[in-house]
């Protein structure tokens, strides 16, 4: 049985990751704006990745027998100092998601709720995930400092990264496929 506080606090994590979304779809935009596609293309499959990071809550809190309700998404962020300063936003954002998430285990464990804290651990898991790997490219930005040479590999590095996620949900997260077809 999943309770009204708990109902709350998953359709609130639901904003939440919607926002981090858009919040990776607007850091593409502007690493677009600065000409590093391949950095856009990196924030673009985070963005797929939060999507998915939502609906997969979405899902849940209707499969308990509760109901989506949807939130304003905040706007974000649209300037951005440098490459390094977006990073640092980013793994700044992951940490309160991964606080947050903290939040709703240490409720579902209060509330002795089994099936929400036992859903939630895939986010736990997720959230080490989504800060090591923020923190992997700030440390080669740090290296990288001013060389403009290193950023444009830096940039080609990463944008080789590719979404593994469902891109199209529409009969579930986990019926998904990947887009293309
Ligand atoms: Fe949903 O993990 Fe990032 O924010």
């Amino acid at each position: 049985m999943v309770s009204a506080k708990m109902e709350e606090a998953l359709n609130a994590q639901v904003n939440k990751e919607m926002y981090s979304a858009y919040l990776y779809m607007s850091m593409s935009a502007f690493a677009e704006s600065m000409g590093y596609k391949g950095i856009a293309t990196w924030f673009m499959v985070q963005y797929h990745e939060e999507m998915v990071h939502a609906m997969k809550i979405y899902e849940y809190i209707i499969r308990v027998g509760k109901k989506v309700v949807l939130n304003t998404i905040e706007q974000p962020p649209s300037q951005f100092d440098s490459v390094q300063d977006m990073f640092r936003n980013a793994l700044k954002h992951e940490q309160y998601i991964t606080e947050s998430i903290n939040n709703l285990v240490d409720l579902a464990i209060s509330e002795k709720d089994h099936a929400t804290k036992i859903f939630l651990d895939w986010y736990v898991t997720e959230q080490v995930e989504e800060e090591e790997s923020v923190n992997d490219i700030l440390q080669k930005l740090d290296l990288i400092g001013e060389n403009g040479n290193a950023l444009y590999m830096l940039n080609k590095e990463i944008g080789a990264r590719t979404v593994n996620v469902a891109l199209d949900y529409s009969r579930g997260v986990e019926n998904g496929s990947q887009g293309g077809a």
